[in-house]
């Protein structure tokens, strides 16, 4: 096994020691920052996704290999910084106002930096002014929205339409959570929906063309 799968294999495992280990040996060998990101780190992360989309992996596994590719970054970003290579794209995350739920949103977070994105975390109870000083303070590439109650559903379409009045051109949007479905993300104006993390870190790479 060449040293980029291995690496993808370590996250893959959940191997908090051995991902940084063989990233720190890749490096050493002169593989490029960017490589051994997409085709290391980010290759297992994919597959990560693909196993948790596909019920084959639970929230625990995910955690544990977002743990593992944390620890690897730490190493990494600075040879990324070093070679010019900057995030992908950055993205700001948060429950919206009156929910306190976060398991999901976390997750969506988790997946969205194992594709690639720096991610803002909001937190919860996030009003649409949140949202909206967020992107004007730095330049954000994807807006992601999370709620978990059928009450605080609406909260969504009114940071929606919040962002788009007061930013122009405004960030593609994307919401997801349990109440949520396609239809009633394309009915508030979302550009994006996802039904789990996985598949919203898709929507979302899609929405940044990366
Ligand atoms: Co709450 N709660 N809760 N709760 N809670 C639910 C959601 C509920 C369905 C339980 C029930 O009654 N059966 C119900 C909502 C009913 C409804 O609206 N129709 C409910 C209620 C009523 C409440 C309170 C009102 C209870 C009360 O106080 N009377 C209260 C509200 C507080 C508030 O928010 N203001 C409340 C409080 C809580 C706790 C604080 C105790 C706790 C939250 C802890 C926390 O998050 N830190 C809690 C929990 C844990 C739940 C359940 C049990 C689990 C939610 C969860 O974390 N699931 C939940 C019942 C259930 O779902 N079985 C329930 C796991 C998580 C990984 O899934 O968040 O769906 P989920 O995320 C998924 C996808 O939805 C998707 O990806 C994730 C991973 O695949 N996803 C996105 C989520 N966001 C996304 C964004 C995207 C894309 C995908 O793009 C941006």
């Amino acid at each position: 096994m060449g040293i980029l799968e291995e690496i993808a294999a370590c996250v893959l495992a959940g191997d908090e020691v051995k991902t940084p280990m063989h990233v720190r040996q890749a490096l050493a060998d002169r593989v490029p920052a960017r490589r051994v990101l997409d085709d290391g780190l980010l290759a297992g992360m994919n597959e990560v996704g693909r196993r948790f989309r596909e019920g084959e992996y639970f929230i625990p596994e995910v955690l544990i290999a977002a743990e593992a590719m944390k620890a690897a970054m730490t190493i990494l970003r600075p040879a990324l910084t070093e070679q010019g290579v900057a995030a992908l794209a950055t993205a700001a995350i948060g429950t919206v106002r009156g929910d306190l739920h976060d398991i999901g949103k976390n997750l969506v977070s988790i997946m969205l930096e194992g594709a690639g994105f720096d991610v803002v975390d909001l937190g919860v109870d996030v009003t649409a002014e949140t949202f909206i000083d967020a992107c004007r303070r730095q330049k954000i590439d994807l807006v992601a929205m999370s709620a978990l109650l059928t009450t605080t559903m609406p909260e969504m379409e009114i940071a929606i339409k919040s962002l788009r009045e007061a930013l122009k051109p405004c960030p593609p949007i994307i919401i997801g959570g349990a109440p949520v479905t396609q239809a009633y993300a394309e009915r508030i104006g979302a550009d994006g929906y996802g039904r789990d993390a996985a598949t919203g870190a898709e929507v979302a790479r899609k929405l940044c063309r990366m």
